[in-house]
């Protein structure tokens, strides 16, 4: 097995019970095998970018993973299966959508999977709950370049 490494993955959902969704698939995160030391972000709206339908609500999760990048994947894509995800056209509303933001400081280039997550630096809705999670990671200089983007705090848990 591989010694654990610090992941991030962002969550997000526009249709249904979306903040229980979100909820309840921080729970199941931090009950996946091979994940542990969860720590989440608080809740926070956003209007959706480059995508149509409801308000979002977002969350971005740290986790410390012995799963290599490809198995934590598919466990987040069995998670929104469970949620009653479609894959109806690029950005519809989702009931929930998993990605993996960081991997460690691994570069992933694969069909199913790209890590960075190549859009994560442009999106106020990933910066935000980052920025409130690890503070370094993230600077003034990159915040205010996604002010524009509509995010603000949720009701919590
Ligand atoms: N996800 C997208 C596209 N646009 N906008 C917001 N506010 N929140 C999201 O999670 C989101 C989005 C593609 O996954
Ligand atoms: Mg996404
Ligand atoms: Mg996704």
């Amino acid at each position: 097995m591989q010694p654990p490494v610090t992941a991030y993955i962002g969550l997000g959902a526009n249709l249904g019970d979306a903040r229980e969704t979100v909820l309840s698939a921080l729970r199941a995160i931090a009950q996946m095998d091979g994940v542990a030391h969860v720590r989440g972000s608080s809740l926070y709206g956003s209007a959706p970018v480059q995508a149509d339908g409801a308000d979002y609500v977002n969350a971005v999760v740290e986790v410390q993973t012995v799963l290599p990048p490809l198995r934590l994947l598919g466990a987040l894509q069995a998670l929104e299966t469970d949620a009653g995800r479609q894959r109806s056209y690029r950005n519809a509303p989702r009931t929930l959508d998993l990605d993996i933001l960081l991997y460690g400081d691994t570069q992933i280039s694969s069909p199913n999977l790209e890590v960075p997550h190549p859009r994560m630096w442009e999106r106020a809705f990933v910066l935000r709950p980052l920025a409130e999670l690890v503070p370094a990671m993230v600077t003034p200089a990159q915040l205010h370049a996604v002010a524009d983007q509509a995010v603000w705090l949720h009701a919590q848990r």
